[in-house]
């Protein structure tokens, strides 16, 4: 995300009203990759002409399906296609930086008008954004950013400030903590290695705890944003944190599906989460406001993934040769617990 700390022009925009557009009838899900060959396997959404309009054929890489965050997206990309009366060409790379790069160079064969894509971590892009730039197809990034020199191979960036989403996790701990004297010990599990959500929630949580003293990450690793993972990262957690008899007092999840996995581990453990230990989490599915409502997350910072209205627009007027801002930021809140029995009917995903 560095580079957007250079390009300053960040467009507020409220994606709302844009996005409650996605709700509506049902996208089928990705067809799981082949990781063998690498070939991510590509599913075509067919959709009706709309309005005598060219009919625009996207390719979009999708990182993969490693959370309700992730299954949420695709299926917002999915169903706004549709209403938009975009062809779709979607593949599912499993997390796999190779398999995201097969499925650009498939779509540049197949000349399509415009590539989208959610990049799974922000280096190593270089190559395939400049053939597509050659090839003279624009490239929409959504969701997470690329680490590159040359902003100009890509239109637009659509997605989440995640160093704000830090920023808002730590300020809620700062707060919570202030009346306290005594140390408290954070185990952080971070997402995807060199994804910019990992780098920039760990950045924003950082600069703003060190406020206090009394706060410090003890241990930090990647859960790679899974459930599974967050959990055997949180036994691991225990664990040391008992033979080293230094207890665990805050957990700072990167995002919900590895909070609810460090949940799983943490009652297996014998002690109740939300309470022995507060629990701070990313991305706001529903199951992660039920968890609150249950008391086992104290918070959650919004995450927004409903971002297929807008990149469907993006995607037209980019075709129609409208310029695009470089970076457009979706809107998004923070949910403390007592605010999640309100909130849940609400929740869109
Ligand atoms: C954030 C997105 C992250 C979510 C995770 O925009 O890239 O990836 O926080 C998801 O749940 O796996």
């Amino acid at each position: 995300m560095k580079q957007f700390a250079k390009t300053g022009a960040v467009l507020m925009m409220s994606a709302v009203l844009m996005l409650t557009a996605a709700c509506g009838g049902g996208g089928s899900k990705p067809a799981a990759g082949d990781a063998k060959s690498g070939a991510a396997a590509e599913t075509n959404t067919s959709t009706a002409q709309k309005d005598g309009d060219k009919k625009i054929t996207m390719g979009f890489a999708q990182v993969g399906a490693e959370s309700g965050w992730r299954t949420a997206n695709t299926k917002s990309i999915q169903e706004a296609a549709k209403e938009a009366g975009v062809e779709l060409k979607f593949s599912d790379a499993q997390q796999k930086q190779e398999n995201q790069i097969k499925a650009i160079r498939s779509y540049i064969a197949q000349k399509v008008d415009v590539i989208a894509f959610s990049p799974v971590v922000e280096s190593g892009w270089e190559t395939v954004l400049k053939e597509a730039k050659d090839a003279g197809i624009p490239v929409i990034l959504t969701d997470r950013a690329v680490d590159v020199k040359d902003t100009s191979l890509y239109v637009s960036f659509i997605g989440s400030d995640f160093v704000e989403e830090g920023r808002k996790a730590g300020k809620w701990l700062v707060d919570k903590a202030k009346d306290t004297k005594e140390p408290m010990n954070i185990v952080e599990l971070q997402g995807t290695t060199g994804s910019a959500p990992a780098i920039d929630r760990k950045q924003g949580f950082e600069e703003v705890i060190k406020e206090n003293a009394n706060l410090k990450i003890v241990k930090s690793q990647t859960g790679d944003f899974t459930r599974t993972k967050g959990k055997e990262v949180m036994e691991a957690f225990l664990k040391s944190s008992k033979s080293e008899n230094k207890p665990i007092h805050v957990v700072y999840a990167h995002n919900d599906d590895m909070a609810l996995g460090a949940i799983q581990a943490i009652e297996e453990f014998g002690l109740k989460p939300g309470k022995d230990i507060l629990i701070i989490s990313v991305d706001g599915i529903k199951d992660a406001f039920v968890a609150m409502k249950d008391g086992k997350i104290n918070v959650v910072v919004e995450c927004n993934p409903l971002l297929g209205p807008q990149l469907m627009q993006a995607a037209k007027d980019v075709v129609a040769g409208k310029s695009l801002p470089k970076r457009i930021v979706t809107k998004e809140g923070v949910f403390p617990q007592e605010t999640a029995e309100k909130e849940l009917p609400n929740r869109k995903y």
